[in-house]
């Protein structure tokens, strides 16, 4: 008797990945099909909670591809059906991928409009924190923007000027700027401030924080600013950018960055609490949430 498949553990979810054949540009199948009931369940709770949570927090870009690209509470995506909903929109398709990948094959990807989402799903006991991407991150966070043709400039942008940065060595500078914008970027809209950043959008609890605690500062967003602070990656942000259009971020972004670098490197780190005079400054924060939470780390 053939012992009966287990069904493939959400434990183990990532693992599979890690195990299964890939390609050079480390993209692979996201065998859609191995998908445990329990793991399409666990995305139906992350969009549910989400969605809840976004309605008058997301930006309205956010909330209309949601709907073009229809992504619902009905299970993983199978990316394949994603990409051929998005690629006539903006050119943008989706690739699975096992985790991070080498920068150099990241900036590639996003530079031929290629997105690269982790195929795996975070496990039950990360429901509501995990360090790095899983498909709920990366689908439902970075993907629905990629039908904003703007924005889908902007990315494929970043994308080609990851390159240029890596060969000349400043990618530390530009990391910021997609840290500071495509992971955790406000928009000013008329009803308000509003969040475009896919680390905010997938975190239900930052999506409430980023756009109402008192404790981080809300700073307009001013490219060279942006790309002298430095950030956490382990907790809410101390600083959270505001911009005015993705219109104007991709404006702001062509610039020759050869001359930006080299202002760069005579220019001292920001720290990520930290506002400057030269702030647009829309709220300074309190740091409220981040002293109290050091005076309880500290025994
Ligand atoms: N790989 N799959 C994946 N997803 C990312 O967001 C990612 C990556 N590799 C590198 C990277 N991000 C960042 O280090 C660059 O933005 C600098
Ligand atoms: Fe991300």
């Amino acid at each position: 008797m053939t012992s009966p498949v287990a069904s493939p553990s959400s434990a183990n979810a990532k693992a599979r990945y890690l195990a299964a054949p890939r390609r050079s540009d480390f993209t692979l199948e996201q065998d859609w099909s191995s998908y445990s009931t329990a793991e399409h369940d666990r995305w139906d709770r992350l969009f549910a909670r989400a969605q809840t949570v976004l309605q008058g927090r997301a930006c309205d870009e956010f909330l209309a591809a949601m709907k073009t690209l229809q992504l619902s509470e009905s299970g993983i995506p199978d990316l394949d059906k994603l990409s051929a909903r998005l690629k006539p929109l903006t050119g943008w398709e989706v690739v699975a991928v096992a985790e991070l990948v080498p920068d150099d094959i990241f900036f590639d990807h996003l530079a031929h409009r290629r997105f690269p989402a982790g195929a795996f799903i975070r496990p039950e006991h990360e429901m509501d924190y995990l360090q790095e991407p899983d498909i709920f991150h990366d689908v439902f966070g970075h993907v629905p923007l990629l039908a904003n043709p703007v924005y889908a400039d902007f990315m494929q942008a970043y994308g080609k000027g990851g390159q240029r940065a890596l060969a000349l060595g400043q990618l530390k500078n530009l990391a910021r700027l997609y840290w500071y914008t495509v992971e955790f970027g406000l928009l000013r809209s008329p009803e308000g401030l509003r969040i475009f950043g896919a680390g905010i959008l997938s975190s239900a609890t930052e999506s409430v924080f980023a756009l109402e605690n008192d404790s981080p500062n809300r700073i307009g967003f001013e490219l060279e600013r942006v790309m002298r602070t430095n950030y956490v990656i382990d907790d809410f942000q101390q600083s959270y950018f505001v911009i005015d259009s993705f219109k104007k971020l991709l404006e702001d972004s062509y610039r020759d960055f050869g001359a930006l670098y080299a202002r760069l490197a005579d220019a001292p780190d920001i720290d990520a609490d930290q506002v400057t005079a030269a702030d647009r400054l829309i709220h300074r924060g309190t740091m409220d949430y981040f002293t109290l939470k050091r005076a309880s780390a500290v025994h």
